[in-house]
This record gives structure tokens, sequence and C-alpha cells, in this order.
């Protein structure tokens, strides 16, 4: 069939929207119409060139929300019809991995993805016989898709899929990375780096946790309303603050009889390296764990003094918050059917895919939270 798709032909140049081919289901694939997709930082970082995983021509999106319209030989678990939500870490239940129970990272088809293809080894795009690779097993910038069984969300018919393609992503990072990953507990005090789709999620996630004090720190001024919304306490411009933002935030977290500052939990939503050693150094003496959200550049490096850690702060990172894709996106969004999760405020942006370059320029200036291309 014939779907049309916004194509990343290069690293650094727009998005290209176009009609392309796309071959129907194999054997464990399911062809899903795409209804919605949000716009996710990752998306921006791939075509910007900076990631090592990045491949060209690609078709990217890996937060959309839509409907099996149909099934290759046997797939079981979803049909026709039925409303999924694509997963860019799928669950296949059987892999090393699904079966520790320590860890969200199934690793069935990681290595195919990895290199835009389906786990056959093969693409389903392509254009004018050109193959055009797959994005994180999602490419949610087209019409039509084509995934693995293993890598779809059966969800409730009944939600609204302009809202919920953002669990596809966004959403289940931010929360997931603090009920998941950090696990917080009742009364904490917490630091979110970049009040941007993921943070503001951490913030809201904080908030079902029962954090106490919750700290936004964003350069952008504008993010402060953004961060009050969702329960933030307290905000920090660390242009405002001046050249160490560490021993700020340490003044500023001062807690019991000993006046040792320091967050019970922090989290990088940036993607900066240098953010993310500012992070782990706000967190608390003995206990303090720090994770790593962000996704950074080819070539980039994290670094500490190894104090940091002998004196028992912990540096972790989480990937889609830790969730496990078919098992727990249906329940964030019946969270969201239930009023118990907000998502609706921060899509503040809508578009037809003809427009999908505006919604990149929305993200670069600061201006959007989320913006959605509906199909
Ligand atoms: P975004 O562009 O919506 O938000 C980023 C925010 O960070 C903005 O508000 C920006 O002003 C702020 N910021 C930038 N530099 C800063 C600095 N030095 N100090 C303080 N604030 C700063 O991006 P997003 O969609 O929220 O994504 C955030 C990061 O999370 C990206 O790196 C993205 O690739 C990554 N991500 C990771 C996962 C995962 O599973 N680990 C999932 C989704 C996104
Ligand atoms: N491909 C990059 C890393 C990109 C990355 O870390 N992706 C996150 C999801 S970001 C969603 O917006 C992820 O899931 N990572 C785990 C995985 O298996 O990819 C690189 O540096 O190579
Ligand atoms: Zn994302």
């Amino acid at each position: 069939m014939r779907t049309r798709a916004a194509l990343a032909v290069e690293a650094g140049k727009p998005l290209v929207v176009t009609e392309v081919e796309l071959e129907g289901p194999r054997a464990g694939e399911v062809l899903v119409e795409v209804k919605a997709t949000g716009i996710c930082h990752t998306d921006d970082f791939t075509l910007s060139g900076a990631d090592p995983e990045g491949l060209f021509p690609a078709i990217l999106g890996h937060e959309g929300a839509g409907i099996v319209v149909d099934v290759g030989p046997g797939v079981t678990s979803v049909k026709k019809g039925d409303h999924v939500i694509p997963l860019y870490t799928p669950e296949c239940r059987s892999c090393p991995s699904c079966l520790s129970r320590k860890t969200n990272l199934c690793t069935a088809i990681r290595a195919t993805q990895g290199q835009g293809l389906m786990p056959d080894g093969t693409s389903r795009f392509s254009l004018n016989g050109e193959k055009i690779h797959h994005y994180m097993g999602c490419s949610t910038f087209s019409n039509f898709t084509v995934l693995p069984e293993i890598a779809v969300a059966k969800v409730n018919p009944d939600a609204p899929f302009d809202k919920i393609c953002y669990i596809g992503c966004g959403v289940t990072t931010g929360i997931g990375a603090v009920i998941n990953t950090a696990k917080v507990e009742m009364g904490s005090t917490a630091i979110v780096f970049g009040l941007g789709g993921i943070g503001l999620n951490v913030i809201q996630g904080l908030r079902l946790a029962g954090a106490d004090m919750i700290i936004g720190v964003d350069l952008n001024n504008d993010k402060k309303h953004w961060g009050e919304k969702f329960g933030m306490t307290h905000f920090v411009n660390p242009k405002e603050v001046g050249d160490d933002i560490v021993p700020y935030l340490v003044n500023l977290t001062k807690r019991g009889a000993d006046q040792i500052g320091g967050a019970d939990y922090t989290f990088d939503c940036t993607g900066n390296t240098r953010v993310m050693r500012q992070a782990l150094e706000a967190s608390h003496r003995g206990w303090g764990k720090s994770v790593i959200i962000g996704v950074a550049g080819a070539g980039q490096e994290i670094a500490t003094r190894p104090f940091q850690l002998v004196t028992g702060r912990t540096w972790m990172g989480t990937a889609f918050g830790g969730a496990r894709g078919r098992t727990d996106v249906p329940k964030i969004v019946d969270w969201y059917m239930e009023g118990k999760i907000e998502i609706d405020p921060m899509i503040t942006h809508t578009m037809p895919l003809d427009d999908i370059n505006k919604g990149f320029e929305l993200m670069h200036s600061g201006e959007s939270i989320r913006s959605v291309v509906l199909y």
C-alpha cells in the first residue's frame, strides 16, 4: 500500500512529507493506522545527527496511538480494530531480560530495531525501490506503520488518540522514572532539571508519589507556571543563581538537625551532561538517588568525583520510565481515563502532518510542551 509519511531524508534537514510504499505485515507483525503522534525531543535529537544510532532515510516518530487494521500470520494477542500504543521498548515476556523481572529492556528485537529494521532484518518502508529505515521500531510519523506484535500495547478503546499518544513516551517516561526507577516515597524532596515534555511528567509523578518539596530547574522562566500547574513547589533558573547551582540547591534542601542539604531524588530531563553532574551532586549525601532520563549526543560522557558515589549517592538511568509496555501502558491509559493523571494541558499544539516541521520549531523556541500531529 501507499501511505503518507514525514521522511527524514538526511541529518539536520526538515522532514519531507510525501507518499511512501508500505509492505503489509509478515508473521508476528501488525499493520497499524496511526491516528496521532507526539513529537518528542528524542526525534529532534536523532534528526539533528547527534544519535549514534541515527540512520537516514528514515521515518521517525515513536509516541503514537492508533488502530490495528491488519495482522500477519501467527498474531494472537491483538486483532483488527484493537486500539494500540506502539512500544519502542517491546515486551516479549520470554527473553532473559523480560524473565529476569529486573529490567524493562526486552532484548528480543533490540538488535534489528537499532538497525532500523523489522525483526526479520528487512524494512517494510520504501520509496521508488529504495529502502527507508524504521525508527525505534515505531515510525509513527507515517499514517500507517508495521510493528512486531510484541511492540504494541492494547488499550481502552474509549481513550482519545490525540491525548494517549503521549503515553507512548513522555508521560510513561516521566511518571515511570519516579515510580518504577527511583521508587520515590511519600514526604521526599526532589529536584527536576528541565521542565519540558518529560520533566513536567516527572513532576506530576512526584506529586502522585507524595513528595513534599519538588524543585524545578529550567533556563526558561516561562516554565515556572508550567511546573506549578503539576505540583512543583519551588522554581530555580540557573541563569539567576550565579556560577554554580549545586550549593544553591543543597542549601535550599537543608532539612533535619544536622542541616545537611541535598535532595532525596534528582532527575535530569535535559540531556546535558553538565546538568547530569549537577543533578548527581545536588542529591543527598548517604542516600541521594539521581536518575538520568535525558539523552546525550554521540561522544559525550559524564563525569564526577568518585567521592560523590563513595559518600552514598547513586547514579542511575531509565528508559521508558522502567515501564513494561504491554503490561503497564494499558494501566497508565486507565489512570488517564480515571482522572488520576493529567495529559490535556501539556498538549499545547496540534497540527496536521503537513505542518510537522512547525512542531519541531515550537520545541526549539521553547513555546510548546508537546506538539501532537493528527492524521
Ligand atoms: P523538551 O525540549 O520538551 O524539554 C527540555 C527542557 O530542558 C526545556 O524546558 C529546556 O528549557 C530545559 N533545559 C535545556 N537545557 C537546560 C539546562 N542546561 N538547565 C536547565 N534546563 C534546561 O524535551 P523533552 O521531550 O522533555 O525531553 C527531555 C530529554 O529527555 C531529551 O534529552 C530526550 O531525548 C530525553 N528522553 C529520554 C527518554 C528516556 O526513556 N530516557 C524518553 C523521552 C525523552
Ligand atoms: N540511540 C541512542 C540512545 C537513545 C536512547 O537512549 N533512547 C531511549 C529512549 S528515548 C525516548 O524518547 C531508550 O529507550 N534507550 C534504550 C534503548 O535500548 O535504546 C544512542 O545513544 O545510541
Ligand atoms: Zn520520546
